[in-house]
């Protein structure tokens, strides 16, 4: 790992970090998650869903980190190499600047970001926001420990929460970084609203990186999402055992199986849960029973992919100008930096 250049004295790291709670037990978004209404509302519509934030409790959070390695999951791997190849590209193109990263999680692609800016010997500020306040503290220290001049300014919350309240950026620039693909898990009409608050929260100069995952042969789509180790299918079978701790359920995980397939005419990978056989299952503090037929399923993520000029003309009609793009040898997966 390189390390950034001496910048004067090093402040110990506890002057140079600062987490901010912006969801709590007051917050009435916080209130309305741990509350479980859009568990409620999910699973009382037909066709049954839920939302893919119940993926990532520790466990399911471990999972992720595991997919994220899987020989099939090309996405990180594909990721991480064209951000190590073009890195130093975009440090020159942005000068110093303030990172914001949206769904921060291990920080582990930040690091290159932040080695690009350190070898331009450029002051490393950086905003990690993420709705888990322990992954984001414990990676927050881990980088501080290891860049000595880095400042980490943290954000507990959601990204709507955190980009309505951005301050100023204390350098002469800021750029939003939304990386792995996680805007292919919003609807398009979701999507429409997050460019937008993106918008809202740059002002005119200010950059914005985005990394997704592009279209591809089914085959290769399909075993990405429905791999070989069984991986994917626990992480997707885990978001019931999560609902069991949480709302007091008696889901019998061995009863749902793991589906996942790529739905072409809407270019996006769809996953399910589906009932073995039929059965009543209660989330009781929910005071909820819910009933299912066998084959029944619970439709628990989308996974968009896209095309890489479509996303440049989208992004340029939403007021995030693309200036450059980039890809890998096999345009598996594309980055995007914009300005506004
Ligand atoms: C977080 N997100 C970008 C992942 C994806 O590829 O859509 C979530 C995931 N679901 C199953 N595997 C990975």
């Amino acid at each position: 790992m390189s390390h950034p250049p001496d910048q004067g004295v090093a402040q110990p790291l506890e002057k140079r970090l600062q987490i901010e709670h912006l969801i709590s037990p007051s917050n009435p978004l916080a209130t309305e998650l741990t509350a479980g209404k859009d568990v409620v509302d999910g699973l009382g519509q037909a066709p049954k869903s839920l939302p893919p934030h119940y993926f990532y409790d520790d466990r399911g959070s471990q999972l992720f980190e595991q997919i994220c390695g899987l020989p099939e999951y090309y996405l990180t791997r594909t990721e991480t190499a064209i951000l190590q190849q073009y890195a130093a590209a975009i440090a020159q193109i942005t000068g110093p600047c303030e990172l914001v990263e949206l769904g921060s999680g291990s920080a582990v692609k930040t690091r290159i970001l932040l080695d690009a800016y350190a070898s331009l010997e450029q002051p490393l500020h950086y905003m990690p926001i993420d709705v888990s306040a322990g992954i984001l503290e414990s990676s927050a220290r881990n980088l501080l420990v290891d860049y000595p001049t880095l400042q980490v300014h943290g954000l507990v919350s959601t990204y709507e929460l955190a980009l309505a309240k951005l301050e100023p950026a204390q350098l002469p620039t800021r750029m939003i970084c939304f990386l792995g693909s996680s805007l292919g898990n919003l609807t398009p009409a979701a999507c429409e609203v997050f460019f937008a608050q993106v918008k809202a929260a740059l002002k005119p100069g200010e950059y914005f990186l985005l990394g997704f995952d592009l279209q591809k042969s089914p085959d290769i789509l399909e075993a990405a999402y429905d791999d070989s180790r069984g991986v994917t299918a626990e992480f997707n079978l885990n978001m019931l055992h999560h609902l069991n701790w949480r709302f007091q359920g008696d889901f019998d995980v061995s009863q749902f199986q793991h589906v996942a397939f790529y739905n072409e005419s809407l270019h996006q990978i769809e996953i399910y849960l589906k009932s073995l056989r039929s059965q009543t299952v209660h989330l009781r503090s929910l005071n909820l029973a819910l009933e299912f037929a066998a084959g029944e399923t619970i439709h628990t993520e989308i996974s968009r992919k896209f095309n890489l000029a479509s996303m440049q003309q989208d992004l340029q009609a939403k007021g995030l100008n693309p200036i450059q793009a980039w890809t890998d040898a096999k345009q598996w997966f594309g980055l995007v930096l914009c300005q506004v």
